[in-house]
């Protein structure tokens, strides 16, 4: 299917981490045929939140975002497929938990807007999941492989 596979960038914050809701996420992207490119565990530093979150950077919430999102390990992720940065919003559901429909990861796993486990590139601004990518990974560090089950998930 390589010709429409798209790259997105998921990552697990800091509070999925520390509420062991990894193997959840993890298993879900999963289990809806996404493949996963690449992954690794770090504590992100501040200017590493300044840049991922610098179309936030006027917003009254911006000081408290940064320091939670450097405040312990969080999981970045690179998943693709098929429409894969729509579809993981979709799974994501809406950024306040508490709008956000049972079914979907902020749905079902938390409450607070806060302290939503998982951040999605946006859909809705072109290039900016290949920006993320950037910012987080190194091209030697994303494997480009066919999962096995491909001709099962694809028509
Ligand atoms: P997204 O994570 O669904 O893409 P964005 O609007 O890009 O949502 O906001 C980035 C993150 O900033 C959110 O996931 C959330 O953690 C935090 N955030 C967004 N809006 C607010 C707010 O009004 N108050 C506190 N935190 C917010
Ligand atoms: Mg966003």
């Amino acid at each position: 299917m390589s010709a429409d596979r798209e790259r997105t960038f998921v990552m697990v914050k800091p509070d999925g981490v520390q509420r062991g809701l990894v193997g959840e996420i993890v298993g879900r992207l999963e289990a809806r045929g996404l493949r996963l490119d690449g992954a690794k565990l770090l504590t992100i530093d501040r200017d590493l939140a300044e840049d991922h979150y610098a179309e936030h950077v006027d917003k009254p919430f911006f000081e408290d975002l940064v320091s939670f999102i450097t405040s312990g390990p969080a999981l970045a992720m690179v998943w693709s497929g098929q429409d894969a940065t729509r579809q993981v919003r979709q799974m994501m559901g809406d950024t306040d938990p508490a709008v956000a429909a049972p079914g979907t990861i902020r749905g079902d796993f938390a409450l607070d807007l806060g302290r939503n486990v998982i951040h999605g590139s946006d859909h809705e601004d072109p290039g900016a999941n290949e920006r993320e990518i950037d910012l987080f990974f190194d091209p030697d560090e994303l494997v480009d492989y066919d999962r096995i089950d491909e001709p099962w998930v694809y028509e």
